[in-house]
């Protein structure tokens, strides 16, 4: 709590895509945002430039500080200097492709980096509560409906390093006491997802297409099957999970699955092309092995807190079209689509 009665809270990952909402959901709150930022030749904050505020402020309510999840000093001073009520581990190596290019980093930051942060807290004696970004990856081969009984099976050095820190995230909570939750979401998207992952890469291409800045989008395995919803309602659950009386697991998913080329499909529709005379498949983009299919049950979360998510799949394709036309200087209007989808997030208006 800071002197004027503010939650403090910690982000590790808040340039990322759902690090952002985080942030502005917990503004809208009242709290006081700390975020961990990596030092980069260039800027890499574009997702939060909105709610930056100067350093200089007294009784500050968004700051950001230099750090990594690979050190551990760095994080042990920021907790013991930021003093935060609740502390979300969001930061990640987060592309699955690329957790088998460079695996050994990817284990570095997703495995050890969560224990890291844990054990500066338990070394801290801090009384803070922990949110740790667990992923659907972890399910691999299981198939679905994936609760939070199902048995990890990972597909990737992503995934089998996200299972070391779901386990410690227990494990920690279980020996020392600490309020430790871990989040296991599938795949949440936003017209703020990185470009490289399939749904904004669909998107954004579609926008360059319509713009003649681009012809042919290549792609990798149309076949797999996800369960994917709306970053902004995800984070809602993640702030929840650290409300309750009780630190526990969760799965939130939107029961809903569909393929990628259910995504193409839908996608193209919306500006009146057929997604067959676009996309070209290119072996590169195939992973050694991939997830083919999730679908999660998150009754848990419901009957507990309440929580659902309120953007489904059609909603959240046309939402990510309709903010990437925008993007490109586009009007939605000409392809009878509106120029804001009313389901896309607004925590700021009630920024105090
Ligand atoms: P994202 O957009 O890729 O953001 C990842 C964040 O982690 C960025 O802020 C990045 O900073 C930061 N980061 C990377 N390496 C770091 C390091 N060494 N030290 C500190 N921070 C580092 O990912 P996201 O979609 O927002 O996902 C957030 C978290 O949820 C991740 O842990 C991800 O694995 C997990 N997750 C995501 C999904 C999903 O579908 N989105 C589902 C389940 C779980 P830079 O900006 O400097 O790169
Ligand atoms: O792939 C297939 C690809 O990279 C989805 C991360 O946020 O969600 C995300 O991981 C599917 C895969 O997401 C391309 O093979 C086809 O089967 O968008 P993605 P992901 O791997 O599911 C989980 C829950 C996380 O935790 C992760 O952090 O789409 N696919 N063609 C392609 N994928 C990509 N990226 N690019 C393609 O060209």
């Amino acid at each position: 709590m800071t002197e004027t009665g503010k939650k403090v809270a910690l982000i590790t990952g808040i340039t990322g895509q759902s690090g952002s909402y985080l942030a502005e959901l917990l503004l809208s709150k009242g709290y006081q945002v700390n975020g961990i930022i990596r030092r980069s030749s260039s800027f890499n904050t574009a997702r939060i430039e909105h709610i930056y505020q100067d350093p200089h402020e007294k009784d500050y309510r968004f700051r950001l500080w230099y750090g990594d999840l690979s050190d551990s000093g760095v994080l042990l001073k920021l907790l013991s200097q930021i003093q935060p009520d609740e502390v979300y581990n969001l930061g990640a190596q987060s592309h699955v492709k690329v957790s088998f290019e460079i695996p050994e980093y990817t284990a570095d930051i997703d495995a050890i980096g969560t224990l890291r942060l844990l054990e500066a807290i338990r070394y801290l004696k801090s009384s803070c509560k922990f949110y740790q970004a667990s992923s659907s990856e972890m399910f691999g081969s299981s198939p679905p409906p994936q609760n939070e009984k199902t048995q990890f099976a990972p597909r990737s050095p992503y995934a089998a390093s996200k299972v070391f820190a779901h386990h410690t995230t227990v494990n920690y909570r279980e020996a020392y006491g600490i309020f430790a939750c871990s989040g296991i979401l599938m795949n949440h998207e936003s017209p703020r997802r990185g470009e490289t992952f399939v749904t904004r890469k669909i998107t954004h291409a579609i926008a360059k297409i319509l713009n003649k800045k681009q012809e042919k989008i290549y792609l990798g395995n149309l076949d797999a099957k996800r369960d994917w919803g709306y970053a902004p309602d995800f984070v809602e659950g993640m702030w929840m999970m650290l409300q309750q009386p009780q630190a526990d697991d969760y799965i939130l998913a939107t029961g809903e699955m569909h393929s990628v080329r259910e995504f193409l499909e839908e996608a193209f529709k919306l500006v009146d092309l057929d997604w067959k005379n676009y996309v070209e498949t290119d072996p590169r983009y195939f992973r050694p092995t991939d997830v083919d299919e999730l679908r999660g049950d998150s009754s848990k979360a419901k009957a507990k807190f309440g929580w659902q998510p309120k953007v489904k799949f059609k909603d959240l394709v046309r939402l990510m079209v309709i903010e990437d036309l925008k993007l490109a200087g586009l009007d939605p209007s000409k392809y009878g689509l509106e120029a804001r989808h009313p389901l896309t997030a607004t925590f700021l208006k009630d920024l105090p």
